[in-house]
């Protein structure tokens, strides 16, 4: 397990910008910081992605079967939406690991049932930005495949 793909989807560009109650005033920029730190010290190569388009988030996906060996998603709004995410998931044979910020199960109707999750190899919700370290840890020690 070396190099690893991250991938965040619409509005999480306004992290720590908007909605601090909810999402917390991390931003996106300092989230990278820390990732890239943990990276480092987990020996893992990182990309690091934010798109509020569905196509760029599936060329991303495709494009990881050739360079990443594991993919860390937070699809945000597309959670609910997204057949064309789902399917291109699909297709990537290394672990996969969805996370919310918040505790999506915690929250309105319109937030809590992702669809994602069911083609994912495990979910992290509300630890906050920390979700996305505990899930590099995680797919750090997972064998490929
Ligand atoms: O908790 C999460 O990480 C979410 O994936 C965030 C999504 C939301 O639709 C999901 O239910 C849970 C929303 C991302 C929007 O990001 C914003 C960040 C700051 C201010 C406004 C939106």
């Amino acid at each position: 397990m070396k190099r690893l793909m991250i991938l965040n989807g619409p509005n999480l560009n306004l992290l720590g910008v908007r909605e601090p109650h909810i999402y917390g005033t991390t931003t996106l920029a300092q989230l990278h910081e820390s990732c890239e730190k943990h990276a480092k010290h987990l020996g893992l190569e990182l990309s690091f992605h934010q798109s509020n388009h569905e196509g760029e988030l599936v060329d991303w996906i495709q494009s990881a079967r050739q360079t990443a060996d594991a993919i860390i998603i937070n699809p945000a709004a597309y959670s609910f939406t997204s057949i064309a995410i789902i399917d291109a998931l699909k297709t990537f044979e290394g672990p996969i690991v969805e996370v919310h910020i918040s505790n999506i199960h915690a929250r309105d109707e319109l937030h809590r049932h992702s669809r994602i999750s069911g083609a994912v190899t495990a979910v992290i919700a509300g630890l906050g930005p920390y979700g996305y370290i505990a899930a590099m840890s995680a797919v750090a020690q997972m064998k490929k495949g």
